[in-house]
């Protein structure tokens, strides 16, 4: 019968993510660990206490993997501390008999940089959108400043205009003739 190892066993807030656990930050309540054996099957599941610690205890010595589930930290936190150096929210031990490592403790907090809040699409009209308006052409009084199309049309009024006082011009010929 060998001693059963304990592994813990805190995962806290660390403020000003130096990787210390300071005076003045909390623990991390509720947040799920998962202890893995050296095959990478589940050993146990936890969550922490109010002041943010978890423990694994009864285990047979051996090697074992503490994964920390970042899904029930706060949304956009990271991670500031692992015990190994790399912050991947997991870490790796080898425990001997009867063995008690409480140094098993990771950090996390807001990012330095906070990412932008989540776009939301809003109906509202009192907040329009504006865009830059180009500045306006400016051409002397009597061209018209596009091409294309609009010339196109002024073209086509210039000779419904024509027509028209052709037009004008006859009948009233006529009416002379007639008078
Ligand atoms: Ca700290
Ligand atoms: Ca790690």
């Amino acid at each position: 019968m060998t001693a059963g190892a304990t592994v813990g066993d805190t995962i806290w807030y660390d403020i000003n993510r130096n990787g210390v656990i300071d005076s003045g930050e909390p623990g991390l309540a509720d947040i799920t660990v998962t202890l893995l054996n050296g095959d990478g099957v589940v050993v146990a599941t936890t969550v922490t206490n109010s002041s943010g610690v978890y423990l694994f205890a009864q285990l047979p010595p051996g090697t074992y993997t503490i994964v920390v589930d970042t899904s029930t930290l706060p949304s956009f936190w990271t991670q500031s501390f692992d015990p190994d150096g790399v912050l991947d929210a997991r870490t790796t031990v080898t425990l001997r008999s009867g063995e008690v490592n409480l140094d098993q403790d990771f950090g996390f907090a807001e990012p330095a940089v906070l990412p932008p809040p989540p776009i939301t699409t809003t109906t509202s009209t009192t907040t329009p959108i504006t865009t830059p308006i180009a500045p306006p052409v400016t051409s002397p009084p009597g061209i018209t400043p596009d091409t294309g199309g609009n010339f196109g049309s002024t073209l086509g009024i210039a000779l419904l205009i024509l027509v028209a006082g052709v037009g004008l011009v006859a009948t009233a010929r006529r009416r002379r003739t007639a008078g």
